[in-house]
Order: C-alpha cells, then structure tokens, then sequence
C-alpha cells in the first residue's frame, strides 16, 4: 500500500496535466463514439423488446404507450388547471390556451405557483403526499381568485413511470428519483388524485389527462415547432419519449397513425445491459440508492446522482493519495456533499476552476491547483459521460423515427427540460455535438421548453377534450349510420311489404316487381353459340358464348369491355343505342362473326316492364343514365333500330334481361339451387324465382305463359355429361317466374325516412332522379362515395376535419369515388396509404383526419351492407314461406363491383341476412363471367321454345 503512495507521490511531482491523472483514473467512463454507438445499438434492440407484446414484460426499458397521439395542431384552445408533480419543484398552474382576454394570437397564458414538497410525505403514505397536492391545488385556486363553482378541467403531469390504458388514468410502476411514498405503486394515480381533490373538497376539477413529463415537455414544444416529435427531461431524473407508429406498439389496439411512447430510459441497464460500462462508483450509488438495482442509466445520467459520482471519485482518489495529498475530510465522506449544481458550478467556464476551490475548501479540503483542476476534470468526465450517454439514446430513438418514417434523413425537434441540461453550462453543448456527429444525415434541433412542461399538460388535456368531442362529434355524426337490429328487423318488413304489395297492383308500387319471363333456372342442355350484349351500371360488355356438348365447364366465352362516356349515358336514346351497336360491330370484327347473324341476349340492367321475353319497356333511368326518348320506350326495339340504322350486321335479339335475371341463370348454371340473383354495384337490385301463382298482375298472362311455356314438366333430367341435374320435384310442380324486385325503389314512398339522413337527402337531391331508388342510394356504389363527402363535408365545416377547411376538391361531387371507399377501408391498408388516396383526391390529412375518414367510409359502407342483408332476409324468407318449409337451403347469384371488391360489404351483408333470416341456410355464389353468360343462356332456353 505504502509503495502506490510513494510512486503516485514522485508521479504529481513532475508537474504532469493533472488532468491526464484522471483520464486515466476514469478511463471506463470516457465513450467514444463506437461504445456510443455500440450503446445506441443495445438501446435500439431495448426498445423493441419493450414495444413488442411477447418481451414487454421482461423488457426492462418499458416503453409506456402514453395515449397521446397526435402534437398539438393549432387548434387546442381552452382555460385549464395543471399539477406539474415528480421534477425538483411541485408546480401548481393555470393554462390558459388561446382564450382569454389578452392571449396573444395563438399564445398561451399560465400563472405558476410552486409549493414546496416535505421530505417526510416524498416517503410517507401515498394518500397523505396526494391530500398535500390537492391542498396545495385548492391554495392556489384561493390565491389566484380562480372560481371554486367553476368546473375546471385540469392537466396532470405525474414524472413517474405508469401504465396507461387511457389519457386520464395510470398504475404507477415504480417510484424513482427521491419519491417513495407508500401504497400507490400498482395503483391509479389519477383516481388516487381524484379522492384527494374529494377530500380537500370546495373545488370542482374534472382530470382530464395524466401525461409523464417527457411528453408534457414534447408537447410544451410542439406548441411552437411543429417537428417536435420527441421529449428530453435531464432534470433531477432522465427520460425521453417520442412519437411511434402505432402500429408498433402491440400493447395498444389499431395500427393507424401515430402514439407518444414513454420510454422510460432511465431503465436502460436494469437487466445487465450496461454492465460493461458500470463502473464501481456507478455501483457504490446504486447500492447506496433507494431503488438499488434499478434506473441504472438515470443513476449514471441525472442530477439526482451526477453530484454523488463526483463525490465518490474524488473521495477515490484522495483515498489512493491522487488528490489533496491522500488527505479525506468527512465531508467528502459524506452523501450527497456535492450536488449536481456544484459539478456544473466546476464546469463553468469563467469561474469554474475558482468555484472548484471554494466547493472543495467547503468540505474541509485544501486542494492545490492541481487539485482543482483534476477535481473539476473529474466533474466533466462525469457530466460528460452523462451528456454522451443520453445522446446515444437520443441516437436510438432518431435513428427508429427514421427507420418508421422510411426516410434517409430526418429534421426533427427535441424538445428538453430539466435542470441539469438547463444549468449546466456546458451540458446542453455536448450533448448537441454528439449527437450530430452520431447522425450526421439528421436535422436535429434542441427546443428548449421555456416554461415548464404544464403548458404541454395543458395541451395534452386540449387535445383530449378536442379529441374526446371529437369523437363525441363523429359518433353523433355517424350514429344515424348505426342501424340497430330493431331497425334492420323494420326494413326487411319493410322490404316484404313492398314485395308483396309490388306482386299485387298493376299501378307505381316502390318496389315495381318486374316480370321477367324467365320461368326456370337453366338444365344444362343449352347448347350452341350466342351473343350476350351487357348494358351494366359502368360500362358496355358484348360476350360470345358457346355452350357445349358435355361438361359446364367448357363452355367457351370471348368477351370485350367497352366504356360508355358520361355524354353517351346522358346524350339521346339514338346516340346510346348507336354508341352499343358500334361496340357491338366492333365485338363482332375482333370475334370475325360480322355476318354470323347470331342470336342475342340482351342484359339491360335498369327497369323494364316486360310483356316478353324479347321485349322490355324501360320504366325509368337509374344509376348515371338519363339518356332522353328511352323511358316508356321499347329497349329491344331501339336496339334493333340502331343495328338497322348501322347496316353492318344482323342480330337476333331473342331476350331482354335484367342483370340480376342474367347474373342468377349464370351461377344456377354452376349451382341449381341458385334461384335468386344480386347485384351490389354501380346500382342494387335482386331478382328470385317467385311462384307464378303469387304474380297476381301478370293474371291474365299465365294462360298465355302456359301455353306458352307449356306447363314444365317435373322429374330428373339426364344431361350429356352424364352429371345429373336434380330438378327438384317438390316445387317442380309449382310453376315459378323470375321476378325482377327493383327493390332499389323501396322508400321512394317515404318508407325509409326515418333512416335517410339529411346527408342522403342531400344526395339524391343533387341525384339524376331526386324522389327515386331511395334504397339505392343508401346501398349501392353510384352513391355511397357521395354520401361519404356530403359527411366529410358536414364534419369539415364543424372543424373536425382538415382543419375546417372545405376545400374545392371537397365541395366536387363524385370526387369520392366508391373504390376509394374500398381501398380506404382495406385492413391492410396503412394510414399512409388511405392519406394519399386523400391526396389522389386534393384533400391533404392529417393522420387523424384520415383516421376520422376511414370510419365515416365503414360507417357508409356497413349501413349499405346491412340494409341489402335486410332486404336479403326479406326475400329469403318469402320463398321459404312460399313454399312452407320451416327451413330454406338457397343459393344467390352475386355480382358487382361493392359486393365483390369492398373488403367487408359481403361479408357483413351475408351475417345480416343469416341473423335476420334464421330459417334459411343462403349461399352467395359470386358470378364468374357476369351476367353475359346468363343472358345467353335465356337466349338458349328461349330458342329452345320457338
Ligand atoms: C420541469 C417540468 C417538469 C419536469 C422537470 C424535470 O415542468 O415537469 O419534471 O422539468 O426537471 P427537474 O425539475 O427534475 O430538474
Ligand atoms: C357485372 C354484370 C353486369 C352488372 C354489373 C353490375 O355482368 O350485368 O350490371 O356486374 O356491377 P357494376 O358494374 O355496377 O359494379
Ligand atoms: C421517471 C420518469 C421521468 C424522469 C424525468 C424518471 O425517474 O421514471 O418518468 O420522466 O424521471 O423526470
Ligand atoms: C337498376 C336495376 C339493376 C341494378 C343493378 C339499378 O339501378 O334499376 O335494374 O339491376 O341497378 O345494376
């Protein structure tokens, strides 16, 4: 032992930088920057281990989901009470937002008042510490004439780790820093708050928001820089929080947008990840801590311990005769002698050596210069590691924000508090250097939070309540969307009733219940050639369709698309019908049939009233026709008077069908017990196969039809394909006739008026037919974008959206298009994504806009799925009790762009229908080849006849 002193005794003596001494001495707390970067590394791996669901509970760096999900945007406003408790002042405030007399534009406005915190109560009962919070509260409300009657909302920032479920409630973790007090760890500090304020009593304060200090001071900052995406405390403890993808937080639900993660640094380490850069001082707090084995960082870091490591090396090296001569003085024996402020007192640059002699000679010491200079380099050794080792976090989380954010580089705010980084001269400095020189391709830039975290609070609370009427807002907003199963129960009797009274009288009925002269599904005999012309809700197909000998399945189609341009569906009936028989020409050259003279089906897929199967008198227009000279008029005819006026080719138009009649004799030809068609697209529409004998208006008909169709005979069929086609023998006898319902005109009556919302008046107001196929335009694509404006319109003007701004792209009708709904609404789709659909569309988002929208789409498109599903049970239903059964196996032919490419139309229409309709077992069977197919085999069964 005596030799160390004698050899260190020579070694001072020759005049060596004492600083070099202590280089060496503390040689494991110089970082460079690869152990820096190695530590950021380590960090990085840390906070995956906390984000992730499967290692958060061993995780040591807890990563906190804080609820917080957006910084402020401008529009937080509001009078708030804040409690700023767990930094080195209890703070009591009131935070005035943009309101009140004075703010200037968009500032904030607080009055403070610190209340002192007695040492016994940081480690008394919990519900003592919180009775003197609420005291200190009900104080200050006296003091600063604030009305007691008032109900006031209040924002509290809790500098401790706590699990949060929502804003305004927390399970305190652990205490750390100098707080101990007992019973609240595990408990909610916010209800712990709460029954105190009931104690104190005399106050009316609603908490509204907890927030841990990080994201208070991220906030207070965000105020002003809108790239404020991450909090810094280097106060009495450390900590920094930042704004994650939701998607990575598998603690939290949903994966849109983004949320303030707590990290909770002051962790790092307490699972032996920074063993190898603990050094024995490190240990000697630790042990010497209240939470020993805990917040190893935040006792290598903050300023409740940076003091005690000073002290504790200094009292080294006196002991090992490398300061002072070996001489110790109980002072320096002493805990917590030198403070966090006397180390940056050390540091300053003018005066720092001056005030290293006078903080030594306080505790008994009479250091040489040497001394001082070696001490006050002990001091910066020690802060440096600190300030080192918070920027290899900060590296961690920017680097992971990048990483997030897909970007190469990142300009990004950090917003900080706490004394150590605001007293320390040379702290904030160092920190700054190292963390640009660790990122280099980063724009990284340090706000400092000039007033304390509870302007932060404040805001969090704005945003809560904003967020929380917000909500309301949208919920009452979208409520009328929201069908109750009562109400769903209405429309399918609704639905019925119109069914039924649509069979009965010959005159308007909603629901017109059109007969479709296709008595029965088809047998598999069809055979030969035919030509299918396919007028849809978008555009023009022409099929050739060759049915056969042997198996279904090969039968061969050719077909070709054609558009139909919006003057052509709203020019005159002679250039709509010209325009389909220049498609049809043009099918007819690329198949080289022009002179086949082929027979053809016709699927028209809007209202005709029929007297044959190869005639159809178009009732009205639907969807976005309006072609003049149609209605009342004979499509068939104007069909064949536009081939004519072509003279180029001869067809033989033997049947006219609907697209539901079309799309049902397609999948029967797949499925027998296929006897309804649906069509969710463009327009909506069912046809079924009903009972002749329930078709009252088509009366006087059915002797014609008899004779006619010859009273079908029963029995098996045997096909050619040897597969057997069960005619069912049961309702064999019952002669039967596809009914095209046109059940879109259910409501047109007004039946629907109490679930139409003003949203869907104004709709079909602005409609080609206002007053018509009100149950279409609550269900079908041609309108379900146009709803979803007028709401996001309605919801814009209230300033819930796009910051209240109605854009000219908002006010654009059909700018919405229904796709988009579809791509909104697809569960794989990320936020990002649905925002620049929004974009595609002129609207720019925020992520909470475009959350807002995605669930006024689902809202639309759930309403139109259910009331299909409902009119689905409705017709199910009337079949099974046409035939008596008390249960129904029935399959439905589907087709259309909702049912078939909306990521949750079918399914939800198909639930509504089985829930609604119990008794019946319904299979949707969705249509390969379209309607094309069926109508061709109308025209097969047809030609079979003549
Ligand atoms: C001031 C903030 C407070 C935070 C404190 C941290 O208003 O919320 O806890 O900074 O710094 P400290 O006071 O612990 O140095
Ligand atoms: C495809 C059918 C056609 C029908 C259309 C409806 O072949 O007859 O009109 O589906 O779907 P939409 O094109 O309106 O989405
Ligand atoms: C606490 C954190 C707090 C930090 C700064 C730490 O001891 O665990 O919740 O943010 O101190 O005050
Ligand atoms: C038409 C129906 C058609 C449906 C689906 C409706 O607008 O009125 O005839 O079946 O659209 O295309």
């Amino acid at each position: 032992m005596f030799a160390v002193h004698l050899i260190s005794f020579f070694f001072s003596k020759l005049q060596e930088d004492p600083t070099k001494k202590v280089d060496r001495f503390l040689y494991a707390m110089r970082l460079h920057d690869d152990q820096l970067s190695d530590i950021s590394a380590r960090f990085q791996a840390e906070m995956r281990k906390g984000l992730s669901a499967e290692s958060n509970a061993a995780a040591s760096v807890k990563m906190l989901p804080t609820h917080v999900r957006s910084t402020p945007d401008g529009s937080e406003k509001g009078q708030f009470l804040a409690l700023d408790l767990g930094g080195s002042r209890f703070k009591v405030l009131q935070v005035k937002v943009r309101e009140g007399m004075g703010i200037r534009r968009g500032g904030v406005e607080m009055v403070e008042k610190t209340y002192p915190i007695p040492k016994e109560l940081l480690i008394g009962r919990g519900t003592e510490l919180f009775d003197h919070v609420s005291e200190s509260l009900k104080d200050f409300l006296h003091e600063k004439n604030i009305s007691l009657e008032k109900k006031h909302p209040l924002a509290f920032t809790f500098s401790f780790p706590c699990e949060q479920s929502t804003l305004n409630q927390g399970l305190l973790v652990n205490w750390s820093k100098n707080y101990r007090a007992r019973g609240l760890q595990g408990k909610d500090v916010v209800q712990a708050l709460r029954e105190a304020i009931d104690r104190t009593g005399g106050m009316d304060v609603e908490v509204l928001a907890m927030v841990n200090d990080t994201v208070a001071t991220m906030m207070t900052c965000g105020f002003d820089d809108q790239y404020c995406d991450v909090g810094l405390i280097i106060g009495t403890g450390t900590n920094a929080c930042y704004m994650e993808e939701l998607r990575h937080i598998d603690l939290v639900e949903g994966d849109e947008g983004r949320m303030c993660v707590n990290t909770e640094w002051g962790a790092f380490g307490d699972d032996g990840a920074l063993n190898d850069y603990i050094t024995e001082f490190d240990r000697d707090v630790d042990a010497a801590s209240n939470n020993p084995g805990k917040q190893i960082l935040e006792k290598m870091v903050s300023g409740m311990y940076l003091g005690e490591l000073v002290r504790l090396v200094v009292l080294k090296m006196a002991k090992l005769g490398l300061l002072f001569d070996g001489h110790v003085s109980d002072a320096l024996r002493t805990k917590g002698k030198i403070t966090t402020a006397h180390v940056a007192a050390m540091e300053e640059y003018k005066n720092g050596l001056k005030n290293t002699r006078n903080i030594l000679m306080d505790l008994d010491l009479t250091p040489t210069s040497d001394d001082c200079v070696a001490v006050q380099h002990v001091s910066t050794i020690v802060s440096f590691r600190s300030s080192n080792l918070v920027a290899a976090g900060l590296t961690a989380i920017l680097t992971r924000i990048k990483q997030n954010r897909n970007l190469r580089t990142v300009r990004i705010t950090v917003g900080v508090d706490g004394t150590l980084y605001k007293t320390h001269p040379q702290y904030p400095s160092r920190l700054h250097k190292v963390v640009r020189r660790l990122l280099p391709e980063c724009h990284v830039r340090f706000a400092l939070s000039d007033c304390g975290s509870s302007k932060g609070a404040a805001l969090v609370t704005a945003v809560a309540q904003r967020l929380a009427s917000r909500r309301r807002q949208v919920d009452e907003t979208l409520s009328p969307f929201r069908l109750s199963q009562e109400q769903l129960q209405l429309v399918k009797t609704r639905m019925r009733t119109g069914l039924e009274a649509g069979l009965k009288s010959k005159g308007p009925s909603t629901i017109k219940m059109l007969p479709s002269f296709v008595y029965r599904t088809p047998d598999g005999t069809e055979r030969g050639k035919y030509l299918a012309l396919d007028l849809g809700g978008t555009n023009f197909r022409a099929l050739l369709v060759n049915f056969k000998k042997g198996l279904q399945q090969n039968t061969r189609l050719y077909h070709k698309i054609y558009t139909i341009p919006l003057e052509i569906m709203q020019g005159s009936g002679e250039e709509l019908f010209d325009h389909i028989a220049q498609c049809v020409s043009d099918f007819l050259d690329y198949m080289g049939m022009k002179n086949a003279h082929l027979p053809a089906g016709f699927t028209f897929s809007f209202p005709c009233e029929q007297t044959s199967i190869d005639t159809g008198t178009l009732v009205s227009w639907t969807k976005g026709f309006k072609a003049t000279d149609c209605e009342g008029h004979d499509v068939v005819s104007m069909l064949r008077d536009a081939i004519k006026r072509r003279n180029e080719f001869d067809l033989d138009i033997v049947a006219v069908v609907n697209d539901t009649v079309g799309t049902m004799m397609s999948c029967a030809y797949e499925d027998p017990e296929c006897e309804i068609g649906l069509i969710a697209g463009t327009g909506t529409n069912v046809c079924y196969m009903e009972d002749l004998k329930n078709i009252e208006k088509a009366e006087q008909k059915t002797e014609k039809m008899e004779r006619e169709e010859g009273t079908p005979e029963g029995g098996e069929k045997k096909l050619d394909d040897g597969t057997k086609r069960e005619k069912k023998v049961g309702d064999a006898e019952i002669p039967k006739m596809c009914i095209n319902t046109e059940w879109g005109g259910l409501g047109d009556d007004g039946s629907l008026n109490d679930i139409i919302t003003p949203y869907d008046i104004e709709v079909d107001q602005n409609s080609l037919n206002p007053g018509k196929q009100r149950f279409e335009k609550l269900t079908s694509g041609m309108y379900l974008g146009e709803v979803v404006r007028q709401v996001l319109l309605d919801l814009t003007r209230g300033g819930l959206l796009f910051k209240g701004h109605v854009t000219e792209a908002l006010k654009t009708p059909g700018i919405f298009q229904t796709k988009y709904l579809s791509q909104i609404e697809s569960d794989r789709l990320a936020l990002l994504q649905v925002r620049s659909i929004l974009q595609q569309m002129g609207l720019d988002s925020t992520c909470d806009d475009s959350i807002i929208v995605k669930e006024v789409c689902g809202a639309v498109s759930r309403r139109a799925a259910v009331l299909c599903g409902a009119g689905m049970a409705a017709v199910v239903d009337k079949i099974r009790e046409n035939r008596g059964l008390d249960h129904l196996n029935i399959t439905v032919g589907v087709d259309g762009a909702l049912y078939k490419l909306h990521p949750h139309f079918a399914e939800v229409l198909q639930e509504t229908a089985r829930v609604l309709a119990p008794q019946c077992n319904v299979t949707f069977l969705p249509s390969e080849e379209g309607s094309g197919k069926g109508a061709a085999l109308i025209t097969a069964v047809a030609r079979q006849k003549l």
